[in-house]
């Protein structure tokens, strides 16, 4: 009988081990497992690398599954969203399950793409370790090297996955020799393909010093024979390089090996464990998850030596109360969990995923969440494979299950017990920086898309948005286009809105050049009660960030000093209104100093009127023009593009200030005028292949190219027309 047939077997007599049971309402009881027997990990990696067929063959493997899904046909266990199946891609992080060799696996899929990285970026902080998968074929990419840096800042052991080795141009040899090229000689292959390419379905397994030869009916069967000839020599060689890196490990281990010449097999593998959890020995892998093959004997590795909650004795959190650093005991009595992931499902709800570290919870209990200070009722739990969902009544400590219907509880919030309040740490997301307005196409949908937009925040804190009362537009922030595509598509379907997404207005100003003088004269006369204000000011250009100075000189008795505010309040909101194109005035000196009075008909309101108009004719005449703001770009790619990223920069009159150099890495730092960035992140990424981020942040105002202005000026006096003809 194959090997894989016998984890079948292990597979289905584990739930026994775990003492299922129907209760009457068909809620399962599991005997919670122990934490000792829990192996949660992330499968993390570059976009496409193939980390969701690997989790959808993992669960074939287990028996979860009949036949695999496909990617292609939208019919994976993870990728259940109408967003995953239409674009082939995953958007959200998925959990999975199962059972192998009596270990209950829990699996996150993340995706790959760097616009829902913040995904990947909050299960690893949940996950004991992480599988990172690797595409023989393209080998290590940029987002590889942004997930693999988050699992060290988690301080949790990764485990390198080479997959699609049956791809015909599959280097498996490059891509071992780039992953120690990078992360050093403790890479280690466990498997070796031995026949990459279209046909491959073996490999050597290292450890066991065996050729194993899968099925590729995508069961993931296999059976093993003893390696020979050459594939033997090379077993031996290294498996004797192996023993090497591990007796290296640890300096107990390091004695006998020198005292015995080798390690004992029961040495060897206990050493293995250690191994992998101080990061002295990362594991590679060498699969072909689309046709199962490999994958069978990356589960045992997962089972037998992936990290359990339990090798990580504490995890570092804030006492809520005295805001100090404290520790949680990893399986200690008071529960504490932390929910790193909310979710809308349709016709289902909120589902809130969970990690709990310590304690356990029950369907109908209570607990605390820290970061909002109020008490939340535990709903049904879960444990879920994708969307089909299976209810259990408890879950204890190391688990990862999720929950419905929490009342206020958001990503990243702590749950806990309210006597021992504790918040755990959230992840820290990239800012986003890739903005975009949202332009309604129906009214009265105001509420509806504040509240939508508040929900998509609190389920996903790497998207924002925010109202902006200049600029008369709600901005919507993400990680990139396609995200801000996700987010809006959820807008649509969930919230039922109705909008486009447009270009966000740049917030330009307004200021003058030369000095100017204007008497107005308001008077109103007509039938009721009367108007009547005279107002002469001077204006002069004022230094730069200097807002608006008003100043009176009014002399003798001209004008009751009673009207100077309001005069000074209908300047105000001339400037608020723009004169030139709708935009703030600024940097103005306001001297009103001279006037004229009627004892009956001068009032407030006569007086803001006169003001208003004076400001406005007088600006006209003192060589108006717009300021642009500037912002400081730091932009860091690798050297090779360096020449594209620079002339790009320079087309958008971009000025250099200077470059760094960061690792491999360039660090380039340019003033941009902020007009000429919208969706600078989108073409950064395509002008680097995707190596490229960059930050960006407001610096100052500065004056336009004349021709550039004009066109604003005008594109300001068409959206003003065609606002007046629709009656707006
Ligand atoms: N030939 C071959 N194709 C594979 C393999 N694994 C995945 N694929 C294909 O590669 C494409 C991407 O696979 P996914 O499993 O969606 O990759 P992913 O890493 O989950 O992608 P994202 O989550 O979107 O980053 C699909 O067309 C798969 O069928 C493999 O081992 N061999
Ligand atoms: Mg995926």
């Amino acid at each position: 009988m194959s090997d894989h047939s016998d984890k079948l077997e292990i597979s289905a007599c584990a739930r026994g081990q775990f003492e299922a049971c129907l209760e009457p309402e068909g809620i399962l009881v599991m005997a919670m497992s122990s934490a000792a027997d829990i192996r949660n990990f992330a499968i993390v990696g570059h976009a496409s690398s193939g980390k969701t067929t690997l989790s959808e063959a993992m669960l074939a493997c287990a028996g979860v599954i009949g036949r695999m899904g496909s990617i292609a046909q939208g019919t994976t266990v993870s990728d259940y969203h109408v967003s995953e199946r239409q674009r082939q891609i995953s958007t959200q992080t998925s959990l999975l399950h199962c059972i192998w060799m009596g270990k209950k696996l829990n699996i996150l899929d993340t995706p790959g793409y760097l616009d829902f990285i913040s995904e990947a970026l909050a299960a690893e902080r949940v996950a004991d370790f992480a599988l990172v998968v690797v595409h023989a074929q393209h080998g290590i990419g940029v987002g590889t090297e942004r997930v693999w840096n988050c699992a060290t800042d988690c301080g949790i052991p990764k485990v390198i996955v080479v997959n699609a080795v049956d791809k015909q141009n599959a280097h498996f040899d490059e891509v071992l020799a780039d992953a120690r090229a990078h992360y050093g000689p403790k890479v280690f292959p466990l498997n070796v393909p031995i026949n990459p390419g279209p046909n491959f379905n073996q490999v050597l397994d290292v450890l066991r010093n065996e050729v194993v030869t899968y099925e590729t009916d995508g069961h993931g069967k296999f059976h093993e024979e003893p390696a020979t000839g050459e594939w033997k020599d090379h077993a031996t060689q290294l498996h004797r390089e192996l023993i090497e890196l591990i007796a290296e490990s640890d300096d107990t281990l390091l004695d006998k090996f020198f005292e015995q010449g080798s390690l004992s097999e029961e040495e060897f593998r206990a050493g293995i464990h250690a191994a992998v959890q101080a990061q002295m020995f990362i594991p590679l892998f060498c699969t072909s998850a689309v046709w199962n093959v490999g994958v069978g004997r990356l589960l045992d590795f997962t089972a037998k030596y992936g990290s359990s909650p339990l090798d990580r004795e504490k995890i570092d959190a804030e006492d809520a109360r005295s805001g100090e650093q404290v520790q949680v005991k990893v399986g200690g009595t008071d529960p504490v969990l932390q929910v790193f992931k909310t979710m809308n499902e349709e016709h289902f709800g909120e589902l809130s995923f969970f990690r709990i570290y310590s304690g356990q919870i029950r369907t109908g209990g209570d607990s605390f969440n820290a970061n909002r200070k109020i008490t939340e009722r535990i709903g049904q739990i879960f444990l879920l494979n994708g969307q089909t969902r299976e209810p259990v009544s408890h879950l204890g400590a190391g688990d990862i299950g999720a929950t419905v219907k929490l009342r206020n509880t958001h990503t990243g919030d702590t749950l806990c017990a309210p006597n021992h309040p504790v918040k755990l740490a959230v992840p820290e997301y990239p800012r986003p920086n890739i903005h975009a307005a949202l332009q309604p196409t129906a009214r009265g949908e105001e509420d509806k898309t504040a509240a939508g937009l508040a929900t998509l925040h609190n389920e996903d804190p790497a998207f924002v948005f925010r109202a902006d009362p200049e600029l008369h537009q709600t901005i919507i922030s993400a990680q990139g286009e396609l995200h801000l595509e996700v987010i809006a598509e959820r807008l649509r379907r969930r919230f039922r809105l109705h909008f486009d997404l447009i270009e966000p207005r740049v917030p330009y100003r307004e200021t003058i050049h030369g000095r100017a003088d204007h008497r107005y004269r308001h008077k109103k006369q007509t039938g009721g009660a009367g108007q009547f204000a005279e107002v002469a000011i001077k204006l002069a250009p004022g230094p730069r960030n200097s807002g608006i100075a008003f100043s009176e000189s009014l002399s003798g008795q001209c004008v009751d000093r009673v009207f100077v505010p309001s005069v000074e309040r209908g300047i105000e909101i001339a400037c608020a209104e723009g004169i030139l194109a709708g935009c703030r005035v600024v940097d103005v000196e306001a001297n009103f100093y001279d006037g004229l009075m009627h004892p009956v008909d001068s009032k407030d309101i006569a007086f803001q009127v006169a003001g208003y108009w004076a400001f406005k004719e007088a600006f006209m005449k003192a060589r108006p023009c717009l300021l642009e703001p500037i912002n400081v770009l730091e932009v860091r790619i690798p050297e090779d593009c360096m020449g594209k990223v620079v002339g790009d920069l320079s087309s958008r009159r971009g000025r250099i200030l200077g470059t760094d150099v960061d690792g491999q890495f360039q660090i380039v730092s340019a003033e941009v005028p902020a007009m000429e960035l919208y969706r600078y992140a989108s073409i950064l990424r395509s002008l680097t292949s995707g190596r490229g981020v960059h930050s960006e942040q407001f610096s100052r105002y500065e004056e336009m190219p004349r021709e550039i202005e004009q066109r604003v000026i005008d594109e300001a006096k068409r959206a003003r027309a065609a606002n007046s003809s629709s009656g707006r």
